[in-house]
């Protein structure tokens, strides 16, 4: 069995197995795990070839969360070969601002199976990139608003009804809650009771945190490719220059609504906090953040928006909060362990930290919709 555990010379060892199932080249030098995700396993593979570094990103990919391994890396490689055309087109670095997936020596496909019937999957490592798990700067948050938003504009000409589904209403919060209720109902593991307040407020939400799934299945907004992910360590940038490259971590590139995008980036990069740092007294919107990602996303994609989509835009900021709260308390109450934990309370943080998100969002409302204005 294969042992991630064991220490940095294990690891070290078994990830060059994999790599060796893959068409890369240069030598192999070493490799480690790096701490990014919550869901995948990924480690830094570190070659040399002709004495010039080149390096690769190994993922495992989490099979309890993305059943079918096949079709994630179908869409990935879709999406990711239709951008590439698209930046070639515009006489830009396909190196720099669109990943490429390895394909296995023996199969031809875009992943590998190990032993253990795990699946793997090798990106190039963007050469000289670096990226962020919290930003302050404003430009390189207005880089992670410019490079979601060129996705966004990359793929306006592909039709999202040819994903595949790989995790079935992912983003639908009428199902999230519908789940929510049912875990509670259950009480499985005798944890309701701890968490009535929470759960008060959470339903107190549904309202408002359902309508964004209403107008989708009233079709009242268009359905486009949608990243479904966009936190700022999803974007890359040049380590030297602060340019914006490559959005990374396409597992669940779908249809959906644009608004999803632009909501999830918020949630994550203009909170003042980490999504789970305890101190929930000093969980803020933080409008200045917000105004930069703002700033680079609507200038990307003001275009091609529809009227319902502008004004559904920070109606998703709200709507992607409320469900990661609603998505990690049931997480807690259930014990289903879908979010990686490091200690017990660990889902119940990030629920809390999410909750006090979501309330001072409610209460700046009124600011962010003129803010968004600004830059229509
Ligand atoms: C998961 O593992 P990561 O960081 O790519 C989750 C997202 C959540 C995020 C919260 C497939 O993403 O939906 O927003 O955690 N991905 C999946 O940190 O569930
Ligand atoms: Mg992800």
């Amino acid at each position: 069995m294969i042992q991630y555990s064991v220490g940095y010379r294990g690891v070290d060892l078994d990830i060059k197995q994999i790599c060796d199932l893959f068409s890369i080249d240069g030598q192999y030098v070493d490799s480690h795990e790096l701490n990014t995700g919550i869901i995948n396993n990924t480690y830094f593979a570190k070659y040399l070839r002709d004495g010039v570094d080149k390096n690769y990103i190994l993922q495992r990919i989490n099979k309890k969360v993305f059943t079918e391994p096949e079709k994630v890396m179908e869409n990935i490689v879709r999406v990711t070969n239709y951008v590439r055309e698209r930046i070639e087109e515009n006489n830009m670095s396909s190196k720099k601002f669109v990943l490429r997936a390895f394909l296995s020596r023996s199969s031809g496909k875009p992943f590998v199976i190990d032993k253990e019937g795990e699946y793997w999957r090798c990106y190039r490592f963007i050469p000289n990139s670096v990226t962020y798990d919290t930003v302050s700067d404003g430009k390189i948050i207005e880089g992670v608003g410019t490079a979601f938003g060129r996705f966004q504009n990359l793929l306006d000409g592909f039709d999202a009804n040819l994903l595949h589904v790989t995790i079935p209403n992912f983003h639908n919060t009428v199902k999230r809650y519908e789940k929510f209720k049912s875990v509670i109902k259950e009480d499985s593991i005798g944890k309701v009771k701890e968490v009535k307040t929470e759960i008060e407020k959470l339903l107190s939400f549904e309202g408002k945190a359902t309508k964004l799934q209403k107008y989708l299945d009233a079709e009242m907004l268009p359905l486009r490719v949608t990243h479904n992910d966009t936190k700022c360590n999803n974007v890359s940038f040049d380590k030297d220059t602060g340019e914006a490259l490559a959005v990374l971590d396409l597992d669940t590139v779908m249809a959906g609504a644009i608004a999803y995008d632009f909501g999830d980036a918020i949630r994550f990069i203009a909170n003042t906090l980490l999504e789970d740092d305890p101190n929930y007294d000093g969980v803020l919107l933080d409008e200045s953040k917000y105004e930069a990602f703002t700033k680079g996303f609507i200038t990307q994609v003001k275009g091609s928006l529809t009227e319902i989509e502008k004004q559904t835009m920070n109606l998703g900021v709200f709507t992607m909060t409320v469900e990661l709260a609603v998505r990690f308390l049931t997480d807690y109450v259930s014990g289903e362990n879908y979010f990686k934990i490091k200690y017990p309370e660990h889902n119940l943080v990030r629920t809390r930290n999410q909750i006090a998100l979501a309330e001072d969002i409610i209460r700046k409302e009124k600011n962010l919709d003129d803010i968004i204005s600004k830059y229509l």
